[in-house]
């Protein structure tokens, strides 16, 4: 098949292609730019939903809950699972495959899961292309699972219209990250496991701390507390949700927000380029090497060599 006759197909909604259409961005096959800019003008209609937390704190047990009364009112949700080990295709993820196997049966729900191995922060590689992805194909709501607590939720609430921090009771690695002023990134806060001891403790402490993180704020972030496994406490879940979205349509964030995200990905994505041309420039990577040298000999200071580099680099243009 051509890739014309790819997108053709994609068009006509045929989820096997939109699998396919996904891996070729993923792994970079060379359709992917013409992929990437087909899909450009279709996407920003759908609701991008961000679940993060610490591994094991039921974030997909959450996920398949709030999907299901999802589909009460929505037909078409997709679900991007990001996991550290492997991806979906090589048979690992096998607990998220479980949990959210009832969801495989309904139409119009898309689930993916996304290796992250050899990224940095938790965050799989594509992350954003594939959401682009299933927002262009038609899915009206996103969900992004993330495992982490710290710079991953940073990353995903770049990605996303709502973060949904999640925390269960006996993670207390979360309350330090929160006090070490990582805070302002979750829009709602989550404590699962609830029928657990502790989970009264932990909500009083992360309200005493969401109170100082966010009092010059407009948005005051719910908390909520849930058991996924028992469905309890999804219906706030959604509500929380909902109000989070109906805030940023009345204050006109929402188009503010996703322009911000779009501007921090260019300026992100051209550093990276920029480090890369740098690098592969001879004559820059001669000038490193001596300078290295003259540096390890203490011909000069690291800041001397650091200015002669400059001037190199300069003199080079
Ligand atoms: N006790 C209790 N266990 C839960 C709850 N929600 C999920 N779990 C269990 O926690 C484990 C991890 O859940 P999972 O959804 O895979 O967590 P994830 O790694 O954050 O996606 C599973 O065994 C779930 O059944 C809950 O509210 N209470
Ligand atoms: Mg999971």
């Amino acid at each position: 098949m051509t890739i014309k006759e790819y997108l053709k197909k994609f068009e006509e909604k045929d989820e096997r292609i939109l699998a396919k259409i996904i891996t070729m961005v993923e792994e970079e096959y060379k359709e992917s730019e013409e992929i990437l800019r087909y899909i450009n003008k279709k996407i920003g209609k759908a609701y991008r939903i961000g679940i993060t937390g610490p591994q094991g704190s039921g974030k997909s047990t959450l996920i398949a809950k709030l999907t299901k009364r999802l589909l009460n009112r929505y037909k078409e949700i997709g679900i991007i699972a990001c996991d550290p080990s492997s991806p979906f295709s090589y048979g690992a993820l096998l607990g998220d495959r479980i949990r959210m196997n009832e969801l495989f049966l309904e139409k119009g729900v898309f689930i993916r899961s996304m290796a992250t191995r050899g990224s940095l922060n938790g965050l799989a590689y594509k992350t954003k292309e594939v959401a682009d992805i299933l927002d262009a194909f038609g899915k009206e709501i996103i969900i992004i699972e993330t495992i982490g607590v710290g710079q991953v939720e940073v990353e995903i609430s770049n990605l996303v219209d709502t973060t949904v921090v999640v925390f269960v009771p006996e993670s207390g690695d979360g309350i330090q990250i929160l006090k070490a002023g990582l805070t302002e990134i979750g829009d709602i806060f989550v404590i699962n496991k609830s029928d657990r001891i502790g989970a009264d403790i932990l909500f009083y402490e992360l309200k005493n701390l969401i109170e100082i993180s966010y009092q010059n704020s407009k948005w005051k972030p719910p908390i909520i507390l849930t058991q996924a496994v028992n469905n309890y406490g999804i219906e706030e879940l959604e509500k929380e949700i909902v109000n989070h979205y109906n805030y940023l349509v009345e204050n006109n964030l929402l188009e503010e927000k996703r322009e911000k995200a779009i501007i921090r990905e260019l300026v992100n994505n051209f550093e990276k380029e920029i480090l890369k041309i740098l690098w592969q420039n001879e004559k820059v990577r001669k000038s490193f090497a001596e300078v290295s040298k003259e540096v390890l000999e203490k011909k000069l200071t690291i800041e001397e060599g650091i200015k002669k580099l400059i001037r190199e680099v300069k003199y080079d243009q």
